[in-house]
């Protein structure tokens, strides 16, 4: 019998960790997670999680570090790292939006023309504005994005946005949607037929957890 083992790469502690950890293992999958452990392999099916920060996933799958990861779809479109996404998740939904301050008048995304907006997303941004016709500025900033306005860097900001809460905070309103998002299974384009076989196994299983929920 072969001992060939398929690679997943899973977010090691954020807000795809535990739903990712609670899917697999409602699979019948049986791995030990959690403390310092970045690796562990199954007892009873051949799979070998590694354990990552979630903005190196596409790219080791990409190279074949990793045959599968687990991914905000936000991550990948912004990366634009060729890989094959095999299924959506269903989970860690959330949406990247434009927002502005509570107070200024907003009508369309005309609003935006000349102004800067800070983001972390400046690819999924600038595809945006350019397929409405806005030419604006992106600064790219990599997180506490809802200060920038209040500190004179940008005018408006494009963020990941789930309750709504943090921008309120901020004295933001959301004012148009750029992307949603959810976390997605990926995988390496050129697996071997033994490891496409053992991918076709563990999403038979996926589909039936998600059956299961519907
Ligand atoms: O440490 P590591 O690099 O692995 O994790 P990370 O800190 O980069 O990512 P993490 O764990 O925060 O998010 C992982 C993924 O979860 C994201 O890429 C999204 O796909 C998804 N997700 C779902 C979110 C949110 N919801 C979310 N609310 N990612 C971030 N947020 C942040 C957002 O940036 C903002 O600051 O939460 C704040 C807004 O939340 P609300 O509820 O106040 O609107
Ligand atoms: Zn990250």
């Amino acid at each position: 019998m072969s001992n060939t083992n398929i690679r997943i790469a899973v977010q090691k502690s954020g807000r795809l960790s535990d739903d990712s950890l609670k899917l697999f293992k409602e699979c019948g999958i049986k791995f030990e997670s959690g403390g310092s452990k970045l690796r562990s392999i199954s007892s009873n099916f051949p799979i070998e999680f590694l354990f990552l920060r979630d903005d190196d996933i596409p790219g080791y799958v990409e190279d074949g570090v990793a045959d599968l990861g687990v991914i905000g779809l936000n991550v990948l479109e912004e990366n634009r790292k060729d890989v094959e996404i095999v299924k959506e998740l269903g989970f860690s939904k959330c949406r990247l939006s434009l927002a502005i301050p509570r107070n200024e008048v907003y009508t369309d995304l005309s609003y935006f023309e000349g102004k800067n907006i800070a983001t972390s997303y400046p690819n999924l941004t600038n595809t945006f504005l350019k397929s409405k016709g806005v030419s604006a500025h992106t600064h790219e900033i990599s997180g506490s994005v809802e200060i920038a306005p209040s500190i004179g860097l940008a005018e408006g900001i494009c963020d990941i946005v789930s309750t709504g809460g943090t921008l309120l905070s901020n004295g933001l309103k959301e004012v148009a949607e750029v992307f949603k998002s959810q976390a997605v299974l990926i995988s390496n384009k050129s697996l071997t037929a033994e490891k496409t076989s053992i991918l076709d196994k563990l999403t038979f299983r996926i589909d039936s957890v998600q059956r299961g929920q519907n």
